[in-house]
């Protein structure tokens, strides 16, 4: 029998999948997709798993959408019925996941990290949006997850470069929650497991609901909410006393509530 395209293991409340093509950096096959999907299905299914913890076999986390499966032919059937579930399953999860990065995660590789809830990421990996060097954008949900995770001047650098962004920049700039040592990079990680699936998943899934949703205001519907509530500041008291408080060049007394 062949080995499993993902390796399914538990401890306790905690069920790591372990992407598992090492010797192509756990690039994405239409079988390992499969795997993969029916790997969380089961998770989500069983009441006893109340955290999930997906990583990779080998030097690599996963280096996107394995560019030799012929399977792969039809390039936007491929995004729209394999990566764009898996997106949504990820944001939809009925527990927390977290993305134990081992190694280099490139292209879709990244932002199936990205679509988890954590990110905790070995010191030696890094992230590479490389969809731009093979003459692509960015999928997997990076064009909507990136300049919300760090903003669009990032989000525009990293994508349009293709440039590799070390795991330490990574938690620098906020795109991921850690980066730690290698060689504390699983226990660091079942820590976190442990601790999440002790706390009430459904508030946590609820939480990531609530915050993803409060997220996709588009730029003029933020703007016409900047004016509603900048008129209704500017009809109140507290503004006329600011700008009464500049003028005079006292302290201002603010007193609405
Ligand atoms: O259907 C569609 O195409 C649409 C979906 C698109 C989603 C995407 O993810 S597009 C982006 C696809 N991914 C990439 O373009 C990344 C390609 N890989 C790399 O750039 C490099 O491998 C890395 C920077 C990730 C790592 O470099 P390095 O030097 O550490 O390793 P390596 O030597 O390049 O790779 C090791 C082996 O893995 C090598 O095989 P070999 O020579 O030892 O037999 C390499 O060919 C293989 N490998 C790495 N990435 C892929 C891959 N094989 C197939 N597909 C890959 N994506």
């Amino acid at each position: 029998m062949s080995e499993a395209l993902v390796q399914i293991a538990t401890a306790g409340a905690v069920r790591t999948l372990t992407l598992n093509r090492p010797a192509a950096l756990n690039s994405f096959t239409a079988a390992m997709h499969a795997e993969l999907r029916a790997a969380l299905e089961a998770a989500a299914a069983d009441a006893a798993v109340r955290c999930v913890v997906l990583t990779g076999a080998g030097r690599g986390f996963c280096a996107g959408q394995d560019l030799n499966d012929p399977e792969m032919s039809d390039v936007e059937a491929v995004v729209d019925t394999l990566y764009k579930p898996l997106a949504l399953s990820l944001r939809s999860y009925p527990v927390p996941v977290i993305a134990m990065v081992n190694g280099v995660a490139a292209g879709a590789g990244a932002n199936l990290a990205l679509n988890c809830d954590f990110v905790i990421a070995a010191r030696s990996a890094a992230f590479i949006q490389a969809f731009s060097k093979i003459g692509l954008v960015p999928d997997c949900g990076g064009t909507w997850l990136l300049p919300r995770i760090v903003g669009r001047a990032r989000a525009i650098g990293l994508a349009m470069t293709g440039d590799k962004l070390p795991a330490e920049e990574a938690e620098r700039i906020g795109m991921i929650w850690r980066c730690v040592d290698d060689a504390a990079l699983g226990e660091t990680t079942m820590a976190l497991a442990h601790k999440l699936a002790a706390l009430p998943a459904r508030a946590l899934a609820q939480t990531r609901q609530l915050i993803d949703a409060a997220m996709p205001m588009d730029y003029a519907a933020a703007l016409g909410q900047e004016a509603r509530v900048q008129g209704e500041m500017s009809r109140a008291g507290d503004f006329a006393e600011g700008v009464a408080a500049f003028l005079a060049k006292r302290a201002p007394v603010f007193k609405d509530r």
